[in-house]
């Protein structure tokens, strides 16, 4: 909240967090002196509602995980149609603090919403004035890189419609219609009875791009749809389990082409699909999590939860470059440290 009066001014650069990784006695050191959780020293303070400048990078590759653009229809008690076009993120309610964050860098427009039952929190943006003058120029001068591009070229479409006002001809709304069968899931049964005639359009392919991504939007991406696990396969008839560590991102198979390109940005990792339609990128090599992974991720921040996922899967990996995973002590702590990560994290 201290910094409201920069709130325009999104040149401030992050300061970059604080290293956690500099060698391995520093490694050592602070894990099996101290087991309770070091609270991050950077910019972002979990449990605080401290406001932090997000990149805007790192907006876009967060929100090309995990927002939607959605168009509403609603009908009205005089059975005429009202059409909202809405842009959301929702988020475990875990992940609050990124929500207010992510307001913020929005002007602090849209609502704050929580679903206690589903343990979920929403940023819900809906006055079209602030989807026209706020939402839609940070994706225009950063735009989406993966399949939801498509889907924003969509809804701004309708967007502007709405806001010439041609949604109230006929031929307008069946544009608006039309463009709606191919936006996210499509037209519900519903409006599909509603309107039998509506012409259903083909959905047109991302172009496919080579340039390189932003370092922050891959973190920002890496926070809504990345994951660090760890592994401990505790009964293969070894004399110590082995422990394993791994990265992966997982994607519905239509967006193999962004993994591609964060594997080639990264130069390492592995790209394969299983036989229900996901793809993944993951990163299994101790040497590549060590050389490119951590290094990217400590000078790029992940700004949410995962950062948290992100230091304990560090603390693990300097445990095993020191070979302690192959001691019964190393090995409780990395049991430790696991038994509080990903959906254990309080
Ligand atoms: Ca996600």
């Amino acid at each position: 909240m201290k910094n409201n009066n920069n709130k325009n001014n999104r040149s401030i650069p992050i300061p970059p967090p604080e290293k956690y990784y500099p060698n391995s006695d520093t490694c050592k050191t602070q894990i099996l002196s101290d087991n309770k959780k070091k609270p991050y020293k950077g910019q972002y303070t979990f449990g605080s509602h401290s406001r932090i400048k997000l990149n805007p990078f790192w907006v876009t590759g967060f929100s090309d995980g995990d927002s939607s653009f959605i168009i509403k229809f609603q009908k009205r008690s005089n059975l005429t149609w009202q059409i909202k076009p809405v842009f959301q993120i929702g988020l475990h309610l875990k992940d609050k603090d990124i929500i207010y964050n992510l307001q913020y860098f929005f002007n602090d427009t849209g609502i704050v919403s929580f679903d206690e039952k589903n343990q979920k929190v929403y940023l819900t943006i809906n006055k079209i004035q602030d989807l026209n003058s706020v939402v839609i120029p940070h994706f225009l001068s950063y735009p989406l890189q993966s399949d939801k591009k498509i889907d924003f070229d969509l809804w701004v479409e309708i967007v502007r419609i709405i806001i010439s006002k041609k949604h109230l001809t006929k031929d307008g709304l069946l544009r608006i219609l039309s463009l709606k069968t191919i936006l996210n899931r499509g037209l519900s049964k519903k409006l599909i009875s509603e309107f039998p005639d509506v012409i259903k359009l083909s959905r047109p392919l991302l172009e496919l791009s080579t340039n390189s991504l932003n370092n922050h939007w891959i973190a920002g991406f890496t926070a809504a749809e990345g994951s660090f696990s760890i592994t401990i396969n505790e009964k293969d008839g070894r004399k110590l389990p082995q422990v394993r560590a791994r990265f992966s991102i997982g994607l519905h198979a239509r967006d193999i082409n962004i993994l591609t390109r964060i594997s080639n940005q990264l130069n390492t990792g592995n790209i394969y699909s299983n036989n229900q339609g996901t793809v993944f990128f993951e990163i299994a090599n101790l040497t590549s999590i060590k050389t490119k992974l951590i290094p990217l991720f400590d000078e790029h921040n992940l700004n949410n939860i995962k950062h948290f996922d992100f230091l304990d899967f560090k603390q693990i990996i300097c445990l095993m470059e020191n070979r302690e995973h192959l001691t019964e002590l190393g090995l409780n702590t990395i049991r430790k440290i696991k038994s509080n990560m990903n959906l254990r994290r309080i």
